[in-house]
């Protein structure tokens, strides 16, 4: 093998961290070995290189300071949910909603692909951190990964470099995750998790959540599987504090399955009737849960950025976001203006008079094809939110009173109600269906089940998954009150029935209100569901208290459907569904 250059310093002593790299790097014989330190001077140099490789153009920085621009393959968008595999012994511990394949042959075929895949390029050794230095939640990754793009985001989206290594000591304690773009070919594309060994190999990707290994494949499933085991949990979750004008803050988290408005709920600014109410944001994505001393659900955000869908976003929906992409951020297949900034579908303004495409293509507002992918994203440091929390860095998390699911539903679903209990809210979670998005392939719009919108991230058995679910009920002397939203419901002429965005705050304040015991609800067969005046309208103008009742109407017909479509995720998994499930299931109806 050829001698190879080492670049960056290497700064560990960790004889399991060495032994692996070591390990790694005679596979793939790189020709260079980078270990990253996470410092700004490193920043600049790598992304220096980035720009004369082409990995990533500079934007116009009057505008954009610090933002630079990527295009990925054309094949290679979005999350892969076919390629992505829970690799165990047996087969019924990754259980019938992920891919499984045999561990020892899945790794067999992966390492022989890596197998000299990086002859001529730099492996860049990423070491990581998800969640706060010194929390007993946060976890330390390494990732192997032969892509520029990859490290400049990691560097975003992660506390990259010296934390993570000084975080780990000696311990061998560790994810290992290796990425090898290979020829960025669909054929060849694969993003396995080996839960047992901790361990996760993703090859032929380099986009998004198939590569930036602490989000979903670490934060989500990894970590799902090693909550279960040591008494924890993983979610697909925002987390974020309501302050009231009192100056009390009550902390949230909330489970929308991808691309469902996540992240904006989690930057909202109040409307302006709202004096007072501030929210801050924890995290937009995932939450790292566990009981704390006084019997609270305690969460942290294990990442440290936003890797955000950038169609939509404007001042509107979230002027945060605007805010957190105005500097240092990578953006991702959106559309190019000719003076070097970035469009897409849903800014503010007029879209450019010519702009080139997310595929590199010329673009007028004439062009039958969208501008930018509809999947396209920013990468944003939290550090540029505006509304971050000032315990975002807090070892010890924060303490959830509420857990709120939601998916995007056209009918069926009331704006907002609260389970009865947590063995309601755990039922209510696990039958949560959305019409799909683009955030993953295939499917567009049609309403899948997405339990505790987990489906695509879950690392074990679902129906485990559902048991552990109540198991923690019994580790918590106060349990996080569970609500369900909808702010996608229709009327017949496909009209939203909630104006949503900003306005969502009323509803969050009736379910704030409701975890402090001081709001009204009416018992309905779904739960506890608000008046039309136990939701304050004041200054939302044009919308009436008769329009917010049909928002909030329970349509029994549309339950009997909706109880019949539930029934292919009770069957896909009666094999391992906790009898629970099943209870709550008669219970409802039974009230219907
Ligand atoms: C994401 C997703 O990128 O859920 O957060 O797809
Ligand atoms: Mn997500």
């Amino acid at each position: 093998m050829k001698i190879m250059a080492m670049l960056g310093t290497c700064n560990t002593n960790n004889p399991a961290v060495l032994a692996w790299v070591k390990e790694m790097t005679e596979l793939c014989q790189p020709d260079r070995v980078f270990w990253c330190d996470g410092s700004a001077a490193e920043k600049e140099a790598l992304t220096v290189q980035a720009v004369e490789q082409g990995a990533l153009l500079k934007l116009n920085q009057d505008k954009l300071p610090g933002c630079y621009y990527h295009r990925s393959h054309p094949n290679d968008v979005a999350r892969v949910e076919q390629c992505t595999y829970i690799c165990t012994e047996s087969e019924d511990e990754a259980g019938p909603t992920n891919n499984w394949a045999a561990p020892k042959e899945m790794k067999a075929k992966l390492l022989g692909m890596a197998r000299g895949a990086m002859k001529g390029r730099t492996l860049y050794v990423i070491p990581y951190l998800m969640g706060p230095a010194g929390s007993p939640l946060s976890k330390v990754g390494f990732e192997l990964s032969d892509s520029i793009y990859v490290v400049l985001n990691m560097g975003i989206m992660t506390r990259m470099g010296r934390i993570a290594l000084d975080e780990l000591g000696d311990s061998d304690e560790f994810n290992r995750g290796l990425h090898c773009m290979l020829d960025v070919n669909p054929e060849r594309r694969y993003i396995c998790h080996f839960p047992h060994e901790n361990l996760i190999i993703s090859v032929g990707s380099a986009y998004g959540g198939n590569v930036l290994l602490g989000k979903k494949c670490l934060a989500l499933r990894i970590g799902s599987y090693l909550g279960r085991k040591q008494g924890w949990m993983a979610e697909h979750m925002l987390i974020l504090g309501v302050e009231s004008p009192a100056g009390e803050t009550t902390y949230v988290a909330a489970a929308f399955p991808s691309a469902c408005g996540k992240t904006n709920f989690a930057m909202m600014i109040p409307p302006e009737q709202f004096k007072g109410w501030k929210i801050w944001t924890v995290g937009d994505d995932i939450a790292w849960m566990k009981p704390g001393p006084d019997g609270r659900l305690h969460a942290v955000n294990p990442e440290a950025g936003y890797f955000g869908v950038a169609p939509g976003t404007n001042l509107k929906s979230n002027p945060n976001a605007m805010r957190s992409i105005a500097r240092n951020t990578i953006y991702t297949n959106v559309a190019l203006t000719p003076d070097l900034d970035v469009w897409w579908e849903g800014k503010d303004g007029e879209p450019p008079a010519q702009a080139t495409d997310w595929q590199g293509r010329p673009w007028t507002p004439a062009s039958k094809d969208k501008a930018a992918h509809p999947n396209s994203r920013f990468t944003a440091p939290m550090v540029n939110n505006p509304a971050l929390s000032p315990e975002v860095n807090n070892p010890h998390g924060v303490p959830i009173s509420a857990i709120i699911f939601g998916g995007r539903r056209a009918t069926t679903f009331p704006l907002v109600f609260e389970t009865f209990n947590w063995q309601h809210g755990v039922f209510v979670g696990a039958t949560v269906g959305s019409e799909m998005t683009a955030a993953a392939v295939g499917g567009l719009g049609q309403v899948r089940r997405d339990p505790m919108a987990m489906l695509p991230f879950c690392g074990y058995n679902m129906g485990d998954y559902f048991r552990h679910w109540f198991h923690m009920r019994k580790s918590l002397k106060f349990p996080p009150r569970i609500f369900h939203v909808n702010w996608f419901r229709k009327d017949a002429s496909g009209q939203f029935l909630w104006p949503g965005f900003g306005e969502n705050m009323r509803v969050l304040k009736w379910i704030v209100d409701r975890c402090h015991a001081r709001a009204n609800a009416t018992e309905t067969p779904l739960g506890w569901v608000p008046g039309s005046r136990d939701i304050d309208l004041s200054g939302l103008d044009g919308f009436s208290a008769e329009q917010l009742e049909k928002a909030l109407a329970i349509d029994v017909e549309e339950w009997r459907r909706e109880l019949l479509m539930q029934e292919e995720l009770f069957l896909k998994l009666h094999h391992s569904l906790p009898k629970e499930l099943l209870f709550q299931r008669e219970l409802l109806v039974s009230r219907l």
